[in-house]
């Protein structure tokens, strides 16, 4: 039985539509795909599912580049899908968010085409950022802003003027001064809330407004996403204003819908800013996922977040992986400190292990988790795809950021066998590794110790265990070097980070491990990058 509001420990499964399942054989995945699939997640247990982008889209950024916000895409099917899809979702309890892109349009949104039309001095250049360049002809870029992806974040249209985005060329950023882009975009929300989402992940919730004037980065350090300094395109005071106004729009609809921000800030403290009780509801939080698997640095993150959430009355949120990093899997098998993108598949057994056993962890804290398709499989990157098959603009711009990002998009094995394993009967737009289907859902489904087994309990027990996710704070315990142990009410998480087995008290009924447990005596061994869950009661 769930307390409260339902998003406050809620777990959130992220869908990507082209990589879910696909049912027209096209081999991009697509709604009808997600439609037919909603029963698998149920059963996997999960409060919510988050869809990234499935608007009309020349797919320059796998979506993210957005032509029409009042549309779907063709290649996902068509406004009556949509439809479908989130009244069958209701139907078996899920609730559905979906994603909004309101930092930056794509350049064939109907009103960057007329922009580049009407030319200089046109009103609908002043909804983006045009700006003349410097240098004695106009030849240099109006500042010195870099793009996320690499290169330049400016580019110079043939009749001289310049547009910003911080991303790729084919994403110009909307300018948020200028009143018809705010009028717009709570139109684009009462839309979608009309046809009955239960929320929106905003993207680049950080980056809508920009400091007065576009000030040179000048003696910045370079850009990153976590741990920089405060950008003159990130994270400005003026974003917040935007947010409480969208929070206006949202109370009008029943049915406690939420807002969780995609915002990429300098410390948890900063995002706390935008889940204050007349913003968002939650934001993701990035300084967990960028966290290598090592007990001290775990403890201070999650003491931080909790520390920083508590005061403002948000949930913590925790995610390990999505669609833009390398998977956890992968990541957890290289050596720490390589961040969030990794070229190697590493030591894949030390992976998968340390996978599981962060994900019970993850799930053992109080808040909202969020997974990404295909964690529950344990699948891991796949770092070895060709430059012809790739499709990540950021890959192809020198990816400023490191962005790897096709390894974690490849479409998910539902079968042992068959064509693309079950996602579709037309071939995937990603390859997909020979032995994919041994990762399966068929191959996992009641497979005793599996990943996917391994998920379902822990969600199962989210359910029935009403110490898990509630709360606010969780009581450390005492444990031994590179362990992790707390207590939460009647329930009790130890997790081994280090690359031994450990010996501790065991703390009760034992309820689960992501690894082989022994008991004896009032005591557990656990092996080297496990956890295990306990209860006190009965
Ligand atoms: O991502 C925002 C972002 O800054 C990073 O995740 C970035 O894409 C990555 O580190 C680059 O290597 C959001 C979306 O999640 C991402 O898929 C989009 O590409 C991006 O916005 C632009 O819309």
């Amino acid at each position: 039985a769930k307390r409260g509001d339902w998003w406050r420990d809620a777990v959130i499964y992220q869908v990507y539509p082209r990589s879910f399942a696909d049912s027209n054989g096209d081999g991009m995945g697509d709604l009808e795909g997600v439609r037919s699939r909603l029963p698998y997640l149920r059963d996997l247990g999960v409060d919510a599912v988050w869809l990234s982008p499935f608007y009309a889209s020349p797919q320059a950024d796998a979506g993210y580049d957005v032509a029409d916000y009042r549309a779907v895409d063709p290649m996902f099917g068509n406004l009556l899908d949509a439809d479908a899809l989130i009244r069958d979702a209701h139907g078996l309890g899920l609730r559905i968010i979906v994603d909004l892109v309101p930092n930056h349009s794509s350049d064939q949104h109907e009103w960057f085409k007329r922009a580049l039309r009407e030319g200089p001095g046109s009103p609908l250049r002043e909804r983006y950022h045009f700006r003349p360049g410097k240098g004695e002809h106009g030849e240099l870029p109006p500042n010195d802003w870099e793009s996320i992806f690499g290169g330049p974040a400016w580019t110079r249209v043939p009749d001289g003027e310049w547009y910003l985005h911080l991303f790729a060329p084919e994403q110009p950023d909307f300018n948020w001064e200028h009143p018809a882009v705010g009028d717009e975009f709570r139109s684009v929300l009462r839309f979608w809330l009309d046809i009955g989402v239960d929320g929106f992940r905003i993207d680049v919730a950080h980056g809508l407004v920009k400091a007065e004037g576009l000030p040179d980065l000048g003696s910045h350090e370079q850009l990153k996403l976590l741990g920089n300094d405060v950008m003159p395109f990130f994270d400005q005071d003026g974003v917040h204003d935007i947010y409480r106004q969208w929070r206006t729009v949202l109370d009008e609809y029943a049915g406690e819908r939420i807002f969780v921000a995609e915002a990429w800030t300098p410390t948890v403290e900063r995002t706390a800013n935008y889940v204050r009780p007349d913003e968002l509801h939650q934001a993701f939080n990035f300084q967990y996922l960028a966290t290598d698997w090592d007990a001290e640095e775990l403890r201070t993150v999650i003491d931080r977040t909790l520390e920083a959430m508590r005061p403002v009355g948000a949930p913590a949120t925790w995610v390990l992986s999505n669609h833009d990093v390398t998977r956890h899997a992968t990541r957890f098998a290289n050596p720490p400190g390589l961040g969030t993108q990794i070229r190697t598949a590493g030591d894949r057994d030390l992976g998968l292990r340390r996978a599981r056993a962060a994900t019970l962890l993850m799930l053992a804290l109080p808040g909202s988790a969020y997974l990404y398709q295909g964690e529950e499989l344990g699948l891991p990157d796949v770092v070895d795809l060709s430059d012809e098959v790739r499709q990540d603009p950021a890959y192809f711009r020198g990816a400023g950021q490191d962005g790897f990002r096709d390894g974690c998009r490849v479409p998910i094995p539902w079968t042992r066998t068959g064509s693309s394993y079950g996602f579709g009967s037309g071939g995937s737009w990603l390859p997909q590794p020979d032995g994919w289907g041994e990762l399966s859902i068929e191959a996992q489904t009641g497979t005793a110790g599996s990943t996917l087994e391994l998920y379902r309990a822990a969600l199962a027990a989210r359910r029935t265990q009403p110490d898990l996710g509630a709360g606010d704070s969780v009581e450390w315990l005492r444990a031994p070097e590179g362990v992790l142990a707390f207590r939460r009410g009647e329930f009790v998480c130890v997790a081994n980070t280090s690359g031994e087995s450990v010996t501790t008290s065991a703390y009760g009924r034992l309820l689960l491990a992501s690894g082989e447990v022994t008991e004896a005596d009032g005591e557990a061994k656990l092996p080297a990058d496990t956890t295990v869950w306990w209860t006190t009661t009965p």
